[in-house]
């Protein structure tokens, strides 16, 4: 059994992500769990087979301790560890090859309190894990943008501690330009750099130290890769799951192993 948990700001396209990744390994065969462990949505695109607000609600969190909508939900990610046993138990029993699991729309209290990334380590156990960090194309308009969601994401994967895959998403929404720019940045994540250098004088002037240090960062870095993807038109969901492949297994063809071998 393998778990990808999807990552990223509010209203990256983490529900829908999971969603239609998990509609293309079904449509491939593949047996898949999704975990829902936002306990703050009231609507999901899909049904979830695990999901946390069986066992606890934003809603009731604020009824009970009488808190506004962030100490509720801060609480409620606390609160949540309780119940990971029960959440794994339940997953046990779907026997999916893959267990998507979709995170809570605020990834500032999930990924950076120690609640969030102790909820993922207590779930997936030791079963091998690799994180998705979803970066929405739209607010790609300048090279420096993508860099600060990068370290974002390196931030994120401090906590988590898994190999994480940046993901850009929603790339139908992208005119052809910004698309094919944010592909060549995907292709090759230090002509970032070279792009940044073109970007106002004033900022390239003052930031010119922290552009060096981070280019020297980026270089070092172990990412599981960049990858485009649109859960509208399924753009970029066979590269998503080569990777995944690639970080999970090695590359080897999930579905050519025997089921034995492979959960
Ligand atoms: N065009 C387009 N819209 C998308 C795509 N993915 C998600 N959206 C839209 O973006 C909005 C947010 O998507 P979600 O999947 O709910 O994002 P999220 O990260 O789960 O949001 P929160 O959990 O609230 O943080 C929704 O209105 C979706 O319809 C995509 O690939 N293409
Ligand atoms: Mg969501």
């Amino acid at each position: 059994m393998y778990f990808v948990f999807v990552l990223g700001p509010a209203g990256s396209g983490k529900s829908y992500l999971t969603y239609s990744l998990a509609n293309w390994l079904i449509e491939r065969r593949m047996e898949v769990g999704i975990v829902n462990l936002d306990p703050a949505v009231s609507w999901l695109p899909y049904a979830p087979d695990v999901d946390i607000r069986d066992y606890i609600t934003v809603d009731e969190v604020i009824r009970k301790y009488n808190l506004g909508p962030n100490g509720a939900l801060i609480a409620a990610i606390d609160l949540s560890i309780n119940f990971v046993e029960n959440l794994r138990n339940e997953v046990d029993e779907l026997k999916a090859n893959y267990v998507i699991v979709d995170t809570p729309g605020q990834m500032e209290l999930f990924a950076f309190r120690s609640a969030g990334p102790a909820i993922m380590s207590s779930l997936a156990l030791s079963d091998k894990s690799v994180a998705l960090f979803l970066i929405e194309s739209t607010i790609l308009t300048k090279p420096s943008t993508f860099l600060s969601l990068i370290m974002l994401a390196l931030a994120a994967s401090i906590a988590h501690k898994l190999p994480q895959i940046i993901t850009i998403t929603k790339t139908d929404l992208l005119p052809k330009e910004r698309h094919d720019e944010v592909i060549r940045w995907i292709e090759d994540p230090m002509e970032i750099f070279k792009d940044i250098r073109r970007e106002d004088a004033v900022f390239v002037t003052q930031y010119s130290d922290v552009i060096t240090a981070f280019e020297d960062i980026m270089a070092r870095l172990s990412i599981g890769g960049f990858v485009a993807t649109s859960s509208i038109t399924g753009q970029g969901m066979d590269e998503l799951y080569a990777l995944i492949q690639q970080v999970l297994i090695g590359g080897e063809d999930f579905y050519t192993e025997e089921p034995s071998e492979i959960l």
